[in-house]
């Protein structure tokens, strides 16, 4: 069973969103998505619409989410790949580059991100003024 990893906020969860989880569960079986709690989006200079357990559950619906862990610190990655037996460490490719250092552990894939919509512009819509994240 190919294992995959992928981190995030999900915050006002979008299409964006599935489309990067879509096709991370399509490069294997199992796809874990470890996702930010609320004290570590404040770190991230974060703050979530949605409380952590909230967006677990919206998580969870979705059918290509096998598993959903807590990430609390940047610093996990190493220990989570290694629990998990992970075979492929995937994120949107803003954060290209960023995590290379996991290539020592698993395969790292950036995949394209969904460019024309992201949290902070449906924040921005629905405000109607600029918030910054
Ligand atoms: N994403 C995407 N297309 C968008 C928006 C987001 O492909 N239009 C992807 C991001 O690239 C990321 C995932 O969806 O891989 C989750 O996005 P965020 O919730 O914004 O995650 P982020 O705050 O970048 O947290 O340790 C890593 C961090 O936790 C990543």
């Amino acid at each position: 069973m190919k294992k995959i990893i992928t981190y995030g906020t999900f915050d006002l969860l979008h299409y964006g969103h599935i489309n990067l989880l879509k096709r991370a569960k399509s490069l294997g079986d199992y796809l874990i998505v470890a996702l930010s709690t609320d004290e570590f989006n404040l770190e991230k200079g974060k703050v979530c619409y949605f409380k952590y357990e909230e967006r677990k559950k919206l998580l969870e619906a979705i059918r290509y989410v096998d598993l959903v862990i807590p990430e609390t610190r940047w610093e996990q990655k190493i220990s989570d790949v290694k629990e998990f037996k992970i075979d492929t460490f995937v994120m949107g490719d803003d954060w290209k580059g960023k995590f290379d250092f996991l290539e020592e552990y698993c395969e790292v894939q950036y995949l394209p991100r969904t460019p024309e919509i992201s949290t902070t512009k449906i924040k921005n819509e629905l405000y109607g003024f600029n918030v910054d994240k």
